[in-house]
């Protein structure tokens, strides 16, 4: 079998970190190869790239972030994620392009049908990889702040408060609207192994697809 690759993508803290660790447990217990990386970051240059990006008191304009992104996605996807699937792994990767025009597109007030350049430049970086399917995690943010808040991070993104947060939940769906085939829609409020069993659910049917 040729292997897949696996998105999972949300507003911040929503558990995408905590499911893809969980579910590349399940996997592997079935015996399947799994891989497991993360956007930006996954090889030495883009984690780099990741610690300049992500800096909350570092002042960037918006290309040269977006561009950032990109370099560190182009580095990621030739060096880790397209091997991987090549070798017949099952890739999870925590955030992947659909971040890209969410963050640096639709919560920056271009509408679905004007991510031309954004999409363009994702599949320039990424050499046209897209995921065979994303997980969408979703839930209300006044709910998953909680999530947030017990963990007491916060980064450039994570401090722009709840309206921030239910920006970037409406254009995560709408991109979900646009592609559902490939766009799953989880209900992250529940606990870790009710989302988990919603994300199996899904990768199982992905699989017996693939297998058929
Ligand atoms: N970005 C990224 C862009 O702007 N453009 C891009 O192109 C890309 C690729 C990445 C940032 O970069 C931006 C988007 C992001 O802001 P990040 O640190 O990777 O930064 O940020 P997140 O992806 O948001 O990751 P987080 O770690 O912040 O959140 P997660 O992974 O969604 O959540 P997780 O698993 O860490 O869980 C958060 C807390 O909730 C608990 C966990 O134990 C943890 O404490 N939890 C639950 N609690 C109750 N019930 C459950 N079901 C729970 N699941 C988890």
């Amino acid at each position: 079998m040729k292997g897949l690759f696996i998105s999972f993508e949300g507003p911040d803290g929503t558990g995408k970190t905590t499911q893809l660790k969980n579910v590349a447990t399940a996997l592997r217990a079935q015996g399947y190869e799994v891989l497991e990386s993360r956007e930006p970051g996954g090889t030495i240059m883009a984690e780099k790239v990741r610690n300049i990006v992500l800096d909350p008191d570092l002042p960037i304009n918006n290309i040269t972030e977006v561009l950032l992104f990109s370099a560190a996605r182009s580095e990621h996807v030739e060096k880790v994620l397209a091997p991987a699937v090549e070798a017949g792994k099952i890739v999870l990767c925590d955030r992947f392009s659909d971040s890209t025009l969410v963050y640096q597109g639709l919560t920056r007030g271009l509408k679905l049908d004007e991510l031309g350049e954004l999409r363009q430049l994702n599949a320039f970086a990424s050499n046209g990889l897209v995921p065979d399917m994303t997980l969408l995690l979703d839930g209300r943010p006044e709910v998953l702040a909680i999530r947030r808040d017990a963990r007491g991070v916060s980064d450039r993104y994570e401090n722009k408060g709840l309206d921030f947060q239910h920006s970037l939940r409406n254009g995560f769906l709408a991109l979900a609207e646009a592609e559902p085939e490939r766009i799953k829609v989880i209900n992250a409020e529940g606990t870790q192994e009710e989302v988990q069993d919603l994300i199996m659910q899904e990768i199982t049917a992905l699989l017996e697809k693939v297998k058929a």
